[in-house]
């Protein structure tokens, strides 16, 4: 193996960055999927790494952590131009990656995001780094095309969940929903509540189950609680609003709404926001989510029944699902996505879409097709 690699070397080592980065898919968005290789100052592999998910450590920190002081003198190889911008969830790249001591970076694609754009190449050569941009440059783009897509949006990427029987209902004729998915899926959750920065349901779902909506996954972050209710209706009683005081939870209603029930739920400490009048018994799905992404908000677990979901799809504002199926037969009760469907060929249809076993479920994720089939 030789000390500096060549290029073709370089080519097949950023593809397999690429499939490493594969890893982090519907765990990371709206960042962008990103895979890194480091080489020691032999050429030889010290470290591999890919950012796994939403709020983690980047793909290059994950792999330059693994390659520790083999870095030394090395080769950095990753998908995306490093970030040089602060003030994000993580601290930026580029001066981790100074302070490594490697020698080059090759970088599959540059950076769009208007924070970073460009920056890595003057930094890195300040600090006596060679680094070069545009390795596979065809191919990683195409890698982070969900993320450049995203990048100018008003509203958060957004992730609807649910747990369905095998059959396709998400509660039993009674409503009853406990327990239809198996504990491993339901860890699962905590994880993917974790990893966003917003649940939101409606008020039908905290009257059915009660839920507290936190993260009970080891080391675990409470993402912010949000609950559409147009009339302010919810007991002050429930569990969200109860602890409204230890983990925010957020109440988004129409104009209009009670003016007691609103000061009785601020005085258990639940933040009210108040949305134009949009007809009764609805709070617009997309209006909402300005109004989280006005707070910073950028992935959301739609955690919602099947009215609430129903009304998102049809507003065109999911980006990604997630389903567990699980092997119960309800034979009756609520779908998943309520309230008007699509004929076959317009329906959406999920793309890139992963199936994996979790203990005895089915986990169905893709994507929210990027254009409506026609
Ligand atoms: C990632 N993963 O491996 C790299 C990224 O909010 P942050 O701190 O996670 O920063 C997100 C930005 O960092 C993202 O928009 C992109 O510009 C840059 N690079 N992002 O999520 C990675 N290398
Ligand atoms: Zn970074």
């Amino acid at each position: 193996m030789s000390g500096s690699p060549d290029r073709a070397r370089l080519e097949r080592l950023v593809a397999e960055a690429l499939a490493l980065a594969a890893h982090g898919r519907f765990r990371v968005e709206p960042n962008p999927i990103v895979g890194a290789i480091v080489l020691d100052r032999d050429g030889a592999v010290a470290g591999r790494g890919f950012h796994a998910r939403w709020g983690g450590p980047h793909a290059e920190i994950a792999a330059l952590a693994e390659a520790g002081e083999r870095a030394r003198g090395g080769t950095l190889v990753v998908t995306l131009e490093p970030c040089a911008n602060s003030g994000k969830k993580t601290p930026p790249c580029v001066p981790a990656i100074v302070a490594t001591g490697v020698a080059r970076v090759v970088a599959g694609t540059g950076d769009p995001s208007p924070a970073t754009a460009g920056r890595a190449a003057n930094e890195l050569a300040a600090a006596g780094i060679l680094y070069e941009c545009g390795m596979l440059d065809e191919k990683c783009r195409a890698s982070i095309a969900r993320f450049v897509r995203h990048l100018g949006s008003d509203r958060p990427w957004i992730v609807a969940k649910w747990a369905m029987s095998i059959d396709g209902r998400i509660a039993d004729a009674a409503g009853a929903s406990r327990w239809i998915s198996g504990d491993r899926s339901r860890e699962l959750v905590h994880e993917l509540r974790g990893a966003a920065d917003a649940v939101v349901v409606g008020r039908g779902t905290i009257e059915a189950d009660d839920p507290s909506l936190t993260c009970r996954a080891p080391g675990g972050r409470n993402p912010l609680r949000v609950v559409l209710d147009s009339t302010l209706a919810v007991s002050p009683e429930s569990k969200v609003v109860a602890t409204a005081r230890e983990t925010p939870t957020l109440l988004i209603c129409s104009e209009g709404a009670d003016a007691s029930r609103r000061a009785e739920l601020e005085r258990r400490g639940a933040e009210v926001v108040e949305l134009a009048w949009d007809g009764p018994g609805q709070v617009d799905p997309a209006a909402a989510m300005r109004v989280l992404h006005g707070r910073g908000v950028r992935r959301v677990l739609l955690e919602s029944g099947g009215r609430v979901a129903g009304a998102f799809a049809r507003a065109g504002i999911v980006d990604q699902v997630a389903v567990f199926s699980a092997p119960i037969l309800l034979g009756a009760g609520p779908s998943p996505t309520h309230g008007g469907g699509w004929p076959i060929e317009e329906a959406p249809r999920l793309e890139d879409v992963r199936v994996t076993s979790v203990g005895e479920d089915a986990l169905i994720e893709g994507y929210w097709p990027s254009r409506p089939s026609t």
